[in-house]
């Protein structure tokens, strides 16, 4: 064998990623299902490098360096293990199969296990940043044994993007699952994102009554700010954008149903599971989920209207610069709530994650990437054993600084009937985090009443229990 890597699965994913490689002076071996994708692509774009085009499994895995390092871009899912099958009988100990798919980390870490009894590395890696991020350098989260990362390491990062300060947006995130978790999660902080990104569009549009341009270049002059990232900059591209066939506002002429491949879904069913409250990437979920229930809006509609007051565009920059404020403050507690997911996952899977390292590579490729997960890799390397993110010294000033801003903007939104749930439900987070007595107490007190559940006491140690049907006197519980 010659080829040095070899990738399997050649639609956009696939055939960008084998450019990527062959673009980087990589010997890059291509197969594909139905053979015309590989003929196209070595037709196409043969001349950027050097591709060894495979006809069958069997010609690809001949023609890899052992030991063998063979990418998968196949669809997630019944494809994944068709290809693992197909593959496997003829792989050799110590080769590697890598699952650059959109795997659930539940299927990487049994689909590891069977192969690592065969004395295989399956690698399950996480790409973000879509079919450009592919081509021009994604966001790479393997997971995998360590003695694979050292096959794969040079290779994933010289492909990967690079950050700002030119190191690459890939590490070995832990064994087995790890990096499809981590990809899982980052989809779901993306789905925080947009959520929180899409109510400030809502809040400028509908409170402050500003036009699509006009916002547009708000989120344009964020761009500058701390808030630079390539979710605003990307926002602010689709809203400056006029719809060709009618000469109205682009976003105007979109349908208003947003949809999802399910990694959002993943991260919050995950989360329900490991008890983390990201209540930031739930109501996103549940806002697109929402949005496509045509028949009970249809239903809802004029429901409880609200008279609205006529914007008023006096004080519009002002209300903008607040809103900013509730978007960063929200951003944050958005953030933090999936760092305690990955450092949750990191602790119920022994896959020992480094939480800065996961800041650090998402600075580039993926579609996350902003300045802001910069400040999130400094904070941990302040404080590598920092309880969560909010209680970063420079990230509670901030959300301190914010909080009136904050809270005025959902309090104009909630009076206007404008839904904020991103913004409404971050803040209630950090509320409640912060709160000196939370009425969790009543609920434990009626867990006691109607269930004989217990309580504890603020008092005294020990485990109690009163009885509600009797004379009400406390007994020890323990
Ligand atoms: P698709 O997800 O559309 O998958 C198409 C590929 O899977 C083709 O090469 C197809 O071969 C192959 N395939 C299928 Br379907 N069933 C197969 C089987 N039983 N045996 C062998 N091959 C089979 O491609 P994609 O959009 O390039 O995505 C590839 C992976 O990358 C997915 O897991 C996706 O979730 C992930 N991903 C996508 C993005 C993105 O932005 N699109 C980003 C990050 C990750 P054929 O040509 O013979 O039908």
């Amino acid at each position: 064998g010659i080829a040095e890597v070899g990738v399997t699965g050649l639609a956009v994913m696939g055939s960008n990623l084998a450019r990527n490689l062959a673009r980087h002076g990589h010997r890059v071996a291509v197969h594909n299902r139905t053979a015309v994708r590989t003929r196209a692509l070595v037709d196409q774009f043969g001349g950027e490098g050097t591709f060894l085009p495979a006809e069958s499994p069997g010609d690809l895995v001949r023609s890899l360096e052992r030991p063998r390092r063979l990418i998968v871009m196949v669809k997630a899912g019944a494809a994944t293990d068709a290809v693992i099958d197909e593959f496997a009988p003829l792989l050799e100990p110590g080769d590697m199969l890598v699952d650059g798919g959109n795997a659930h980390f539940l299927d990487t870490r049994r689909r590891e296990a069977a192969l690592r009894a065969r004395g295989l590395h399956f690698v399950g890696t996480g790409i973000s940043g879509g079919e450009e991020g592919a081509l021009h350098g994604p966001s790479i989260m393997p997971g995998g044994s360590d003695e694979s990362y050292q096959a794969l390491g040079p290779l994933l990062e010289d492909i990967a993007a690079k950050a700002p300060d030119g190191s690459p947006c890939c590490a070995h995130l832990g064994p087995d699952g790890a990096g499809h978790f981590v990809k899982m999660v980052h989809n779901g902080i993306e789905y925080a994102d947009m959520q929180l990104i899409a109510e400030s569009y809502d809040l400028l549009r509908h409170v402050a009554g500003l036009e699509p341009a006009e916002i547009a270049e708000t989120f344009r002059a964020w761009n500058t700010g701390r808030l630079d990232s390539y979710l605003i900059e990307i926002t602010a591209e689709v809203l400056a954008h006029t719809d060709a066939a009618t000469g109205r506002p682009f976003v105007d002429v979109v349908a208003d149903q947003a949809e999802q491949k399910g990694t959002g879904r993943w991260t919050v069913q995950t989360a329900l599971d490991l008890g983390v409250p990201v209540s930031g990437i739930a109501e996103a979920v549940l806002a697109r989920s929402m949005s496509g229930h045509l028949d009970l809006r249809a239903a809802a509609h004029g429901l409880a209207r609200r008279k609205r007051a006529t914007p008023s565009r006096q004080s519009t920059s002002g209300f903008a610069d607040q809103v900013e404020q509730a978007l960063y403050a929200s951003k944050i507690v958005a953030y933090a709530q999936g760092w305690n997911m990955l450092q949750a996952g990191g602790a119920a899977y022994d896959w020992n994650i480094e939480l800065g390292t996961v800041a650090a590579i998402w600075r580039g490729g993926c579609i996350i990437r902003a300045a802001f997960l910069d400040r999130i890799r400094s904070a941990y390397e302040r404080d590598p054993d920092l309880p969560m993110l909010l209680t970063d010294p420079s990230f509670a000033e901030e959300l301190d600084g914010a909080q009136d801003d904050w809270r005025a903007v959902i309090t104009e939104a909630v009076g206007a009937g404008v839904p904020v749930p991103g913004f409404s439900a971050a803040l209630a987070y950090l509320d409640g985090l912060r709160a000196d007595r939370l009425p969790a107490a009543l609920i434990q007190a009626q867990r006691d009443f109607f269930g004989a559940h217990t309580y504890r006491r603020t008092d005294r140690d020990g485990v109690f229990h009163t009885l509600w049907a009797g004379d009400r006197s406390q007994i020890n519980a323990n």
